[in-house]
C-alpha cells in the first residue's frame, strides 16, 4: 500500500473550501499528505480548515485569485517560504454559468474561461518551476464531463473544460521527461451546490441524469478521492496525460429509454 502513500507531501487544492475539491482534500490528507488550501471567501476558508484541523489533518489556507497572476506568484512565494515546496498540485477552482450561447454576455464567457482554464495554467506554470528543479511532481486537473460532451446552456464551461483536457496532454507531452506526472480526473454529475440547481426533486434534469447514468444515482464527493489518490501517489509515476472519468458510466453509453430498466 506504499504505492498510495502520500506521508512528507504537501498537496495544493485550489477552490479546497467546499464541494469536489474538499471531499478530494480530505483523501489526499487521509492518505498522509499536508493540505494547502486556496480560496477567496474568508469565511469558506475559516470553516474549511477548522473542519481539516477537526478531522486531524494539517491544512493551511490562502485567500488568491488563481487567474490573477501577479497575486497567485506573490501567495506562492510567500507559500514556498511559510511551508516549502509543492508536490501535488490539484487545479479544482472553477466556475460555471449555465446560458444559452445566443444570449451568453461575453465577459461571462470569458470569465469562466479565465477561471476554469487560464486559472490552471497560471497556477501549474509556477508550481512546474519548483517541480523541474525537483525532478518530481503531480498535477491534478479537474475536467468534467464537459469536456468530452455538450449540453445546452454551459458553451463556456464546455469550451474551458475542453480545453483544460488538452491543456492536460500538453503539459504532460512539455513536463514528463522532468517526471512530472499532469492528469485529469472527470468527475460526472455530483451532488454539490454546483449543482443543486439542476438537481431538485422533479426538475427534469435530476430524472434525466438518474437515467442517463449506468451507476443511476448521483456522485458523492467522496467517489473523487480514489482517483485524487491514485493520481497524486507513486502508483501512477508512468501515467502522463490521462483524464480518469469518474462517472458512474455515463461515457461508457448511449444512454436508455426513459422506461427502459
Ligand atoms: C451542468 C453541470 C456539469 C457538472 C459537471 C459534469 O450544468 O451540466 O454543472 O457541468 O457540474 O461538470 O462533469
Amino acid at each position: 500500500m506504499n504505492l498510495f502513500s502520500l506521508k512528507g507531501k504537501r498537496a495544493l487544492i485550489t477552490g479546497g473550501t467546499h464541494g469536489l475539491g474538499m471531499a478530494m482534500a480530505e483523501g489526499l490528507a487521509g492518505a498522509g499528505a499536508e493540505l494547502v488550501i486556496t480560496g477567496t471567501t474568508p469565511s469558506k476558508m475559516e470553516e474549511a480548515l477548522k473542519y481539516y484541523r477537526e478531522q486531524g489533518f494539517t491544512a493551511t489556507g490562502y485567500l488568491f485569485d488563481v487567474t490573477n497572476e501577479e497575486d497567485a506568484k506573490k501567495h506562492m512565494d510567500i507559500i514556498a517560504n511559510e511551508l516549502g515546496d509543492i508536490h501535488i498540485l490539484v487545479n479544482n477552482a472553477g466556475i460555471i454559468k449555465r446560458e444559452l450561447a445566443i444570449t451568453m454576455p461575453v465577459d461571462d464567457f470569458r470569465r469562466v474561461i479565465d477561471v476554469d482554464l487560464v486559472g490552471p495554467f497560471i497556477m501549474s506554470q509556477l508550481v512546474a518551476k519548483q517541480m523541474i528543479a525537483r525532478k518530481e511532481g503531480k498535477i491534478i486537473n479537474i475536467c468534467s464531463m464537459m469536456s468530452e460532451l455538450g449540453r445546452n446552456s454551459v458553451s463556456a464551461y464546455a469550451a474551458a473544460k475542453g480545453g483544460l483536457k488538452m491543456l492536460t496532454q500538453n503539459l504532460a507531452t512539455e513536463w514528463a521527461k522532468h517526471n512530472i506526472q499532469v492528469n485529469g480526473i472527470g468527475p460526472g454529475y455530483f451532488a454539490t451546490s454546483q449543482t443543486a440547481p439542476i438537481r431538485v426533486d422533479g426538475h427534469p434534469f435530476n430524472e434525466f441524469i438518474i437515467n442517463r447514468t449506468p451507476a443511476a444515482r448521483w456522485g458523492d464527493p467522496e467517489d473523487l478521492a480514489g482517483a485524487a489518490i491514485f493520481l497524486a501517489s507513486k502508483a501512477s509515476d508512468f501515467v502522463n496525460g490521462q483524464v480518469v472519468y469518474v462517472d458512474g458510466g455515463i461515457l461508457a453509453t448511449i444512454g436508455k429509454p426513459a422506461n427502459e430498466d
